[in-house]
């Protein structure tokens, strides 16, 4: 039987376990990728294992998120990893240089390798052929130390793609359609595989968006082959020598297949508040808008930036509306200079940003009240803006420059002819952003420094007998990592610092949870399903950590969440029976009984409601690794022990 490219890249990496649809396995991870706004803490925690050198082939550190600075926190962050990563063997990536993984796709992703990053987008080197996963950023230590990263091996969706894009149709429009398809719900636990004849219509950062945006099915990563036109990218990209051929076996087995032609996809938006919330822009109408995003990792390579300036060349950003547009990377940004298209952008009147998140994350551009917004990001949960009451659509970038002009959500097609846009046979390259690390033999000599606002993982213990606690706090399905701990301007400067984050904790949800957990002392919370989908941010669990919650309580969990939970010494418990998430209130006192022999021999756990007098079983399907993690007290204190 054949084997999917997915399987051939996942068998050749196994260290640990056997490749068997929904069992553990451990592989080796041949480059990491961190980014400020999670990368303090895993510096922090790499510092803590101990390892002097990084022993991955290639690890680099990007600063990209928190760049507003508006104090001392962001930048004194900047300081530290950037001191840490010549130390210990890591490249930096400095401010201005771009977003992580567009520069790691323009610089140093590699078809056939493994690759995990400390940020749900990770993904977006599968547009590479890479294996390329979001992971906490614990996890990321101990990948950067030599150890192997755990998932559950996956099941395997096939997207078939044919035909071609329809002209003014994009990859945006592409992943929309899936989502639409499958849900924010429906990749976790696979990976999403594309093949058929419809790939090799599609460039490398086209095929980039795709994967980038699979983060947003909960799939564990998303890959395409790597074929001719992965191999013209590296070699514009003068990297021609790290190309090899890769795809699935004609016969390969896949768990589920979707069929998709290119031909018949059209222009797209996701409506809030969530990215699978789609529909075709000709059942949405022509909307008036106030607020046009152009960027972030999903959509800002030099083809992207290419048709919004062909759209805004010679027109005049409509009135009502402020457009802002961040190119990706400073290659990127370079190349639209020297073309002139940056003129043309400057010209319409677009609001240029530096090469980084911003808006994406809430880092400035928040939309006016109730504001209407078109982003060509991939994520629009509510608030995640910074304007509460904002209604952000997730768009293509020929929708979002179109839209600009006019005033009104507005169908790229009614542009009529468009001409080719190719990829140049040549990016200029440039690296003299990327730092690299001091020789293994001058490590000594390099002084980390540290900032008043990087404060210490927070301390875990062993796990104990029992847990005897209220419920202090319940919520519903699909809640967010931006709704556990947000992000945005206000509260990204405090990522290194988690007692101060802390005080943000679901603040979203409830703005007296963080009082009321840390006045309880211990507590449990309850969620429905896909609880923690979104961002790989382990300040989701840390923070509750912190605050002294030892259980969250489900009837579902995103992948990366669960993990970060597990990785915190927090019970990551399920619902046998759903209907009793029905049964619990918050305040209702809590009871659970025998954790360690439970753990251990990975029995049910019974939750005794006491202050309603039942109990309901929990499930907690834990590897022998996760069990030990647990029972240790957190991926810390396990690897401190077994380093
Ligand atoms: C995001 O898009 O939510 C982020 C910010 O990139 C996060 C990481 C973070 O929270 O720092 C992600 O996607 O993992
Ligand atoms: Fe940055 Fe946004 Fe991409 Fe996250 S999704 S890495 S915040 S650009």
């Amino acid at each position: 039987m054949g084997l999917t490219l997915t399987e051939k890249i996942l068998n050749a990496h196994i260290v640990e376990g056997k490749p068997e649809k929904g069992t553990e396995i451990g592989i080796r991870i041949d480059q990491t990728l961190t980014q400020d706004a999670t990368g303090t803490m895993a510096y922090l925690e790499f510092e803590a294992i101990g390892v002097p050198r990084v022993k991955t082939e290639k690890s680099v550190a990007y600063i990209d998120h928190n760049t507003l600075q508006s104090g001392f926190e962001n930048a004194d962050d900047h300081r530290f990893i950037g001191s840490i990563a010549k130390k210990h063997g890591i490249y930096f990536s400095r401010p201005g240089n771009g977003i992580c993984h567009q520069v790691h796709l323009e610089r140093f992703g590699i078809p056939g390798k493994t690759l995990i990053g400390s940020d749900s987008h990770t993904p977006t080197g599968g547009g590479l052929g890479m294996i390329a996963i979001g992971a906490g950023g614990l996890d990321v230590a101990v990948a950067m130390g030599g150890g192997a990263y755990y998932i559950t091996y996956p099941k395997i969706v096939n997207v078939k793609l044919t035909g071609k894009l329809s002209p003014w149709c994009a990859a945006k429009d592409v992943i929309l359609e899936v989502l639409r398809r499958l849900s924010v719900k429906g990749g976790v636990g696979k990976v999403i595989e594309y093949t058929g004849s419809g790939v090799a219509t599609l460039s490398v950062p086209e095929r980039a968006t795709i994967t980038n945006m699979g983060a947003e099915l909960g799939a564990t990563t998303s890959i395409f082959p790597s074929d001719e036109v992965t191999k013209e990218f590296l070699k514009a990209q003068k990297r021609e020598e790290v190309w090899t051929p890769l795809s699935a076996d004609e016969d390969a087995v896949y768990d589920e297949v979707v069929e998709i032609n290119l031909s018949e996809i059209e222009p797209a938006a996701a409506c809030p508040h969530s990215p699978d919330n789609v529909k075709k822009l000709s059942e949405i109408g022509e909307m008036k808008i106030d607020q046009v995003c152009i960027g972030s990792c999903t959509n800002s390579s030099l083809l992207d930036m290419m048709k919004v300036a062909y759209i805004l060349k010679g027109k005049t950003v409509h009135p009502d509306v402020s457009l802002s547009i961040a190119p990706g990377s400073k290659q990127v940004l370079t190349m639209l200079a020297e073309n002139g298209a940056l003129s043309d952008m400057i010209a319409a009147g677009a609001r240029i940003l530096e090469s980084a998140c911003g808006p994406c994350i809430g880092m400035g551009q928040s939309p006016n009240s109730g504001g209407i917004s078109l982003r060509t990001f991939n994520r629009n949960f509510e608030g995640r803006s910074g304007t509460k009451d904002g209604q952000i659509y997730l768009v293509s970038p020929e929708v979002a420059a179109l839209s600009a002009i006019t005033g009104v959500l507005k169908d790229p097609r009614t542009l009529g002819d468009m001409p080719e846009f190719n990829l140049p046979e040549e990016f200029l390259i440039n690296d003299n952003m990327v730092e690299p690390p001091a020789p293994a033999t001058d490590m000594d000599s390099v002084e980390i420094l540290r900032g008043p606002n990087i404060k210490p993982f927070p301390k875990t213990s062993p796990l104990k007998d029992e847990i005897n606690c209220a419920c202090s706090l319940k919520v519903g399905d699909n809640i967010t990592t931006d709704h556990i701990m947000p992000a945005g301007a206000k509260i990204l400067p405090l990522r290194s610092n988690i007692p101060a984050i802390s005080k943000h904790c679901f603040t979203v949800c409830d703005a007296s949870f963080p009082e009321r957990a840390e006045a309880l002392g211990e507590s449990i919370i309850v969620g429905g399903a896909n609880y923690g989908q979104g961002s790989s941010r382990e300040h989701a669990a840390l923070a509750p950590l912190h605050l002294g919650v030892k259980a969250v309580i489900t009837k579902s969990f995103a992948r990366i969440h669960r993990s970060n939970l597990i990785n915190a010494g927090i019970l990551p418990c399920t619902f046998r029976n759903e209907a009793d998430y029905d049964k619990i209130k918050e305040g209702d006192s809590l009871s659970i009984k025998n954790l360690i022999a439970s753990v251990k021999e990975g029995k049910d756990l019974i939750l005794e409601n006491k202050t309603k007098g039942e109990s309901y079983t929990l499930s907690l399907e834990l590897s022998d690794r996760a069990k030990a993690i647990i029972l240790a007290g957190g991926l810390l204190a396990y690897t401190k022990e077994n380093f």
